[in-house]
């Protein structure tokens, strides 16, 4: 079976991302193929520093190690140095309706919120994410409960193509988790936790007295029992779920451990858990930022293993769409 995902490096891994994506793919290596890949095409969507960007690629490199990638049993690359993603999602957009675009949620969100900057690249981002999955002829692609709605989008367009061109492209399924798909803001749980809003994020790479100040003055609600409810007490909620992921124990379990407690006790206990279990994150992740040679030459590998699939695809794409 062939796995595939993402993540763009526009910032620092936070727990929602690593809860709900990466911690998958890090137990996903070695049952399928797995590739994955650090989406910097994606992330010029939105305002980036030239000057910065590499360093911020490298960094995700990094993290994506500390956190359990291991590329002896994946591959890991750069999107923007495999240049037939974006051959791929230009003949994808002349098969996309643009009604079906306009009708994305993440697109709507974000020309909200980048009201100044609201490009073609932000309305097409579904279609280079299509051709990202099946340039490679992916099955299965974990991701969290957000990117479910451009998956749906993905398969349609794989569909189309088969249609339209002849048997292509396998349909891929997106693979979320029952908890933990969708990880809620510290400051505001009815949101997605989300870089952009980094006050309201856990990284996976806070320092002790950070975990402790976000957790203590995570929002939850004026009642006094623990309870898992996400509708009525979706802090709470929020708060049980990251414990029992990192923990392992069943909410059931960890809500009868707090029976008659108190929320601040279930703050510190979750603080207590997040600093011991974070610190081989951060510990690793100091360890790879010094050694950016070995970054570049993973990078390197895995981009020569990827580019030997997406030139494959691409050759029966042209074929089959009449090009020369
Ligand atoms: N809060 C979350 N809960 C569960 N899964 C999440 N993912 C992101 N946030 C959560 C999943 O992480 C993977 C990588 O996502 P990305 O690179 O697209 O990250 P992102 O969406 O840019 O991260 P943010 O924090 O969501 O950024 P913005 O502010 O841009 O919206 C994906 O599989 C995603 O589902």
């Amino acid at each position: 079976m062939r796995i595939l995902s993402g993540i763009q490096p526009t910032g620092s891994i936070h727990i929602g991302a690593y809860l709900g994506a990466i911690k998958q793919w890090t137990d996903l290596q070695g049952m399928g193929e797995c590739i994955f890949f650090i989406a910097d095409l994606h992330a010029l969507t939105i305002p980036q520093n030239p000057g910065n960007f590499q360093k911020q690629v490298l960094q995700t490199a990094a993290e994506l190690l500390a956190a359990g990638l291991n590329p002896e049993k994946c591959i890991i690359f750069a999107q923007s140095q495999v240049k037939e993603h974006t051959e791929l999602a230009w003949y994808l957009n002349t098969i996309t309706p643009l009604g079906e675009l306009e009708r994305m949620t993440q697109f709507k969100d974000k020309a909200k919120q980048f009201k100044q900057n609201i490009n073609a690249g932000l309305l097409n981002y579904p279609v280079l994410q299509a051709a990202d999955i099946l340039l490679y002829q992916t099955e299965s692609v974990p991701v969290g409960k957000d990117q479910v709605q451009h998956l749906e989008l993905t398969k349609t367009i794989a569909r189309k193509f088969n249609q339209k061109y002849g048997e292509t492209f396998k349909v891929p399924e997106a693979l979320t988790l029952d908890l933990g798909a969708k990880i809620m803001s510290l400051s505001d749980p009815e949101k997605k936790m989300s870089k952009s809003m980094p006050e309201t994020c856990l990284f996976l790479f806070d320092e002790p007295e950070v975990i402790k100040k976000k957790i203590m003055s995570a929002v939850t609600d004026l009642g006094k029992t623990i309870k898992y409810d996400p509708v009525k007490k979706p802090g709470v909620a929020n708060l049980l779920t990251i414990f029992s992921l990192f923990d392992g124990k069943p909410i059931k379990e960890i809500e009868n451990n707090f029976k008659g407690k108190g929320y601040a006790e279930l703050k510190k206990q979750l603080v207590n858990l997040l600093v011991l279990k974070l610190e081989p994150f951060r510990r690793k992740k100091k360890e790879l930022l010094s050694r950016e040679v070995y970054l570049k030459e993973i990078l390197e590998q895995g981009r020569k293993r990827a580019a030997i699939i997406a030139q494959s695809t691409m050759d029966a794409v042209r074929q089959k769409m009449g090009l020369l």
